[in-house]
C-alpha cells in the first residue's frame, strides 16, 4: 500500500510531532530562524505552520514561488489566495505557503541548503507538525538519460564516491550516510508510470560541491584534466549507479536522516553530461522540465490526500 508506517518513530514524539536531538534548544527564551526571518517570540509559529504535511526545498525564489502557486491549484486552495513570501524579513530565501506544502528555496550547493534546511525543521519542531515529509525538487546534469528526465534520488554520493555527507565538527570530519527513504522514492516513482512525456528513473545522484570541475566539466574557467579523465570519471560514476550530478542530494539525505523525517529528492535533468557539458536548451524548454519535479511531486502529494 501507498503511505505505509514507514514513518522513523525513533525521534519523534507519539503524535509525530519532531522531537530534535538539542537539549540546548529547550533553554533558548527566544529562538531566531534568522536566515528564514522568523523567532518563536514574535510569530504565533503552531498558529501559522502547525498544519504542514510537506515541506519542499528547491534551488530558486522564482521556481519555489511556481511550486506553491502550482500546489494550490492542485489542492483546490481558492484562487485569490495571496502567496506572501514569508521570510521577506531576511532576504536571504523565500518560503511560501499553500495549505499543507510549504514551498522553500535554498540556493545553490550544500551550505545554503543546509542552512535553509535546518532552520525549517527547526521551524517544524516548533511549529509541531505532524510527520512531515521533506522533498527537495531540483535540476541536475544526467548520465545516459535523455535530457528533460525525472530521476528520483536512491541515495546521495559525494564527490569523492562516498554515501555521506561530509562536514568538520569542532575541527574533525564528520561523516553522515546519506541514503534517501527508499519506500518513498518507489511510492513516488511509482505514481510516474503513466507519463509519457519524459522518463523518470530511480538512482543514485552525486552531489558535487562545485558546478565545474567538481563535476568534471571541460568548460570552467580552470581545467587540468583531459577529456578522457573526464569520460572516464562520468562512466565510473554511471557504473556505480548514479544517473545525475547536482549540488545537494547527499546532504539533503543525511540531515533529514538524523531528524528521522522521511525524505525525497525528484529532479529534472537539463543535459545528458555523457555528451557535453554546456547548458544550451532555450529558456523556455528549461522552463518547461522544471515543471516535471513539480507535476511528479503534485501528483504524489494530490494522491496522498486522496487516500488519507
Ligand atoms: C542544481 O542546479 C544548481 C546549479 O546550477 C544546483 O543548486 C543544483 O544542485
Ligand atoms: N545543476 C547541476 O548541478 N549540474 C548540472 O549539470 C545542471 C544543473
Amino acid at each position: 500500500a501507498l503511505f505505509g508506517a514507514t514513518e522513523k518513530k525513533g525521534l519523534r514524539n507519539p503524535d509525530g510531532t519532531l522531537r530534535l536531538n538539542n537539549k540546548h534548544l529547550e533553554s533558548l527564551k527566544v529562538d531566531v530562524l534568522y536566515h528564514l526571518g522568523l523567532d518563536t517570540a514574535n510569530y504565533d509559529i503552531p498558529a501559522q505552520f502547525g498544519d504542514v504535511k510537506f515541506v519542499c526545498l528547491g534551488g530558486t525564489k522564482h521556481r519555489m514561488r511556481e511550486f506553491a502557486k502550482y500546489m494550490a491549484s492542485v489542492l483546490g486552495l481558492p484562487k485569490e489566495m495571496k502567496l506572501d513570501n514569508l521570510t521577506k524579513h531576511s532576504q536571504r530565501y523565500a518560503m511560501y505557503k499553500a495549505g499543507p506544502v510549504l514551498s522553500v528555496s535554498h540556493g545553490i550547493g550544500i551550505p545554503s541548503m543546509a542552512t535553509a534546511l535546518q532552520e525549517v525543521i527547526k521551524l517544524m519542531h516548533y511549529a509541531k507538525a505532524k510527520d512531515p515529509i521533506f522533498f527537495r525538487l531540483g535540476t541536475c546534469g544526467g548520465l545516459g538519460i535523455p535530457a528533460g528526465s525525472v530521476v528520483v534520488s536512491a541515495w546521495g554520493l559525494n564527490g569523492t564516491l562516498e554515501k555521506t555527507y561530509d562536514v568538520p565538527v569542532l575541527g574533525k570530519m564528520r561523516r553522515m550516510p546519506s541514503y534517501l527513504d527508499e519506500r518513498l522514492s518507489q511510492e513516488v516513482h511509482h505514481l510516474t508510470k503513466d507519463i509519457k512525456d519524459f522518463n523518470t528513473y530511480i538512482a543514485g545522484t552525486m552531489a558535487a560541491d562545485d558546478f565545474y570541475r567538481g563535476q568534471a566539466r571541460l568548460d570552467g574557467p580552470f581545467c587540468d584534466y583531459t577529456e578522457s579523465d573526464k569520460m572516464a570519471f562520468l562512466r565510473t560514476l554511471a557504473d556505480m549507479g548514479v544517473k545525475n550530478i547536482e549540488m545537494e542530494a547527499n546532504a539533503f539525505a543525511a540531515i533529514t536522516a538524523e531528524a528521522g523525517l522521511r525524505s525525497g529528492v525528484v529532479c529534472v535533468t537539463f543535459l545528458d553530461r555523457l555528451q557535453g557539458d554546456q547548458v544550451t536548451p532555450s529558456k523556455q524548454t528549461l522552463t518547461e522540465w522544471q515543471q516535471r519535479p513539480m507535476v511528479v511531486l503534485g501528483q504524489f502529494i494530490a494522491k496522498y490526500f486522496e487516500t488519507r
